[in-house]
């Protein structure tokens, strides 16, 4: 064996980034069971539509949002909360697939967090022009448990910055297949997506799709 054999081979990407303390970047992540993932999404949405939310201060979303799972996210004139059923329908919250929840806590494994049990999945949809603005997730009771990121779809810059408002955030770009867990000192950094830019993915189109899996009971 000599080094010269491999003279051809590009430097293996890291499997794993820490962006910061407690923030760690799968690459490629779901890239081979994307299409897995994605089996289960029209499924669902045709269950629980996509909505664009009203924040409590009166702003209507661009990204539309679903979920699955025993809870799920909303917002409306009265705040932020996890229901059990969705607003909409008063029906139960679809079923979070195996797939899905497996996925996540194999992610929460890898970056270190054993033990990841979600309860919740929201489904997050952008469209060319789509963006959300910077802000934390606080509405989960136990902090201490991280929140699993999967993007699917088009990339998206993704911003990332510290649990000081005032902090300038860093952008990274995730792609389709990207998981990122986001646990420990980087769980309530405050983060949020650049409008889309316009683009066609093979699987998905002219859309992302972001899942975030989290323990909201
Ligand atoms: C960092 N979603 O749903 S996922 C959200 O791409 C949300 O749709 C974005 O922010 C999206 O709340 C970003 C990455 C993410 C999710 C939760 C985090 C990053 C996070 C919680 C704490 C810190
Ligand atoms: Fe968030």
């Amino acid at each position: 064996m000599t080094a010269d054999l491999f003279e051809d081979e590009q430097p293996p990407e890291p499997a794993q980034q820490a962006l910061a303390p407690g923030a760690v970047l799968l690459r490629g992540f779901a890239r081979d069971t994307g299409a897995i993932v994605l089996a289960q999404l029209d499924r669902l949405l045709a269950a629980a539509p996509l909505r664009h939310l009203v924040t409590p201060g009166g702003h209507t979303m661009s990204v539309a949002m679903s979920n699955c799972g025993a809870l799920g996210w909303v917002s409306d004139r009265r705040g932020y909360r996890y229901t059990q059923r969705d607003p909409l329908s008063g029906q139960p919250w679809p079923a979070m697939p195996a797939t899905w929840r497996e996925l996540a806590v194999r992610a929460a494994a890898e970056a270190g967090f054993a033990g990841f049990a979600p309860d919740a999945c929201l489904i997050n949809q952008y469209l060319p022009g789509s963006k959300l603005s910077l802000h934390q997730d606080r509405d989960e009771p136990d902090v201490s448990a991280p929140i699993v990121s999967l993007s699917l779809g088009l990339p998206a810059v993704f911003l990332f910055g510290t649990p000081q408002r005032a902090d300038r955030p860093k952008r990274y770009r995730l792609q389709h297949g990207d998981g990122v867990v986001w646990g420990g000192p980087a769980r309530l950094a405050y983060h949020g997506v650049a409008p889309l830019a316009d683009g066609e993915h093979p699987l998905l189109g002219r859309r992302r799709i972001n899942l975030t899996f989290r323990q909201a009971g």
